[in-house]
């Protein structure tokens, strides 16, 4: 289905939310790699008013009716802790779900699929690539303190959203499985990254053995805690928002520390092609350990000890996603030109490398955050 297609399916179901006044202004929106998102804007009582649309991807989302009741959870848990914290601009500072006009969270569309709608937060922008220390302290602040707000996340266990979407062993015989079938008949152009993973076969359990015996607890984590998912103020330049709450779900806090390293230490963007641009600044490690620590109190000894394996272990877990997918055909990923899901995994594969050259760094900047 086009953009055109998608949108005309939007305006249908626009209707069914409890919105107020003239649709206005409807255009795509984002850069994130899964849903589809969309920003409209309606006149109400004589002022713009702008809302977020997403269609939700369930060819990754097999469950979006579960995932719907953990986002609506979730985001009503927020409310309630951001009320007393944050007077007079409370609902910057979480998502506000739209009601439907039956009075659910969601809508389905013709075809089936589920679409809901977000207050649009204004006054604040995501970065696919971070620019400046104060921007990485931002960020992680934002997702450390996101994370103490849910510890205490009423009414049991979010669903899992996406069985073992963390679990680099899993994601590990996700590409071996990939590269026997070959179905696009990509190996030989990939030998060099499938040796790198294959070199570090004996690492991708770690974090999980860690788990079952007890040593790492499992907490509410965000589990896609890229920069490009909290939205930074464009005046004060704070961490607001926290979004994209889809995978919000239990897991270890190691992996969303690790995926603001992820994404937030190298000058490069995920896909940049020129690999000479991407590191693991030691600088900007260092800003995003004061901020997450500084957000996310609960951490136990194990946790704050095994953060930069943690780092290292969700990049690696990252790039095999992106090498599996580019193997067998680029089902899973928005591609936006041949060869992008390869490209995103060499960024991985040499940000990998660098974590390795500087792990010591890391870990002695860990200790001294204490
Ligand atoms: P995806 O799962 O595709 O990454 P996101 O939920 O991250 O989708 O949304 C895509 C983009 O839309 C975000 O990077 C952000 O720029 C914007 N966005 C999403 N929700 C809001 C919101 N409530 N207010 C303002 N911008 C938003
Ligand atoms: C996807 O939706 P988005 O673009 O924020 C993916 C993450 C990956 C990320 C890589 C549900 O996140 O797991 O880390 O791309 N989300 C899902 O950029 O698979
Ligand atoms: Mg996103």
């Amino acid at each position: 289905m086009n953009d055109a297609e998608i949108q005309e399916r939007l305006r249908s179901v626009i209707g069914d939310f409890v919105i107020y006044g003239d649709l206005t202004g409807l255009e795509r929106y984002g850069s994130g790699h899964i849903n589809d998102t969309y920003l409209s804007t309606f006149e109400q009582a004589g002022r713009p008013v702008r809302y977020i649309h997403q269609r939700i991807n369930d060819n990754v989302f097999k469950d979006p009716v579960s995932l719907m009741e953990n986002v609506r959870r979730v985001t009503e848990h927020q409310a309630a802790v951001c009320a007393s914290m944050f007077h007079g601009e409370f609902s910057r500072r979480h998502l506000t779900l739209i009601p439907t006009k039956s009075g659910g969270w969601w809508v389905r569309d013709a075809d089936g699929k589920v679409w809901r709608t977000y207050l649009f937060i204004e006054g604040a922008s995501t970065h696919d690539v971070v620019r400046t220390e104060a921007q990485a302290e931002s960020a992680a602040r934002a997702f450390g303190s996101f994370a103490s707000q849910l510890a205490e996340l009423p009414g049991g266990p979010l669903s899992e959203t996406i069985p073992r979407f963390h679990d680099s062993e899993f994601r590990f015989s996700q590409l071996r499985d990939a590269v026997a079938k070959d179905a696009s008949g990509r190996v030989a152009e990939c030998g060099y990254e499938i040796e790198f993973f294959e070199d570090r076969a004996g690492e991708m359990g770690i974090v999980n053995a860690k788990i079952a015996d007890g040593t790492l607890p499992i907490r509410v984590t965000h589990n896609d805690t890229k920069l490009n998912n909290v939205l930074i103020d464009d005046v004060n330049g704070e961490g607001v928002c926290v979004i994209d709450l889809d995978t919000v779900m239990p897991g270890t806090a190691l992996y969303d520390f690790g995926d603001l390293v992820r994404t937030s230490t190298s000058q490069a963007a995920e896909d940049e092609r020129d690999l000479s641009l991407v590191s693991m600044r030691a600088f900007m490690f260092d800003a995003l350990a004061r901020g997450f620590l500084e957000g996310a109190t609960f951490l136990n000894d194990t946790e704050r000890e095994m953060l930069p394996i943690g780092a290292k272990l969700i990049v690696m877990n990252i790039g095999m996603r992106f090498l599996t997918d580019h193997l067998s055909g680029d089902t899973y990923f928005k591609i936006h030109r041949p060869g992008h899901n390869l490209d995103r995994c060499r960024t991985q594969v040499r940000l990998t490398d660098s974590i390795e050259d500087h792990m010591e760094q890391m870990k002695e900047i860990i200790r001294s955050c204490r």
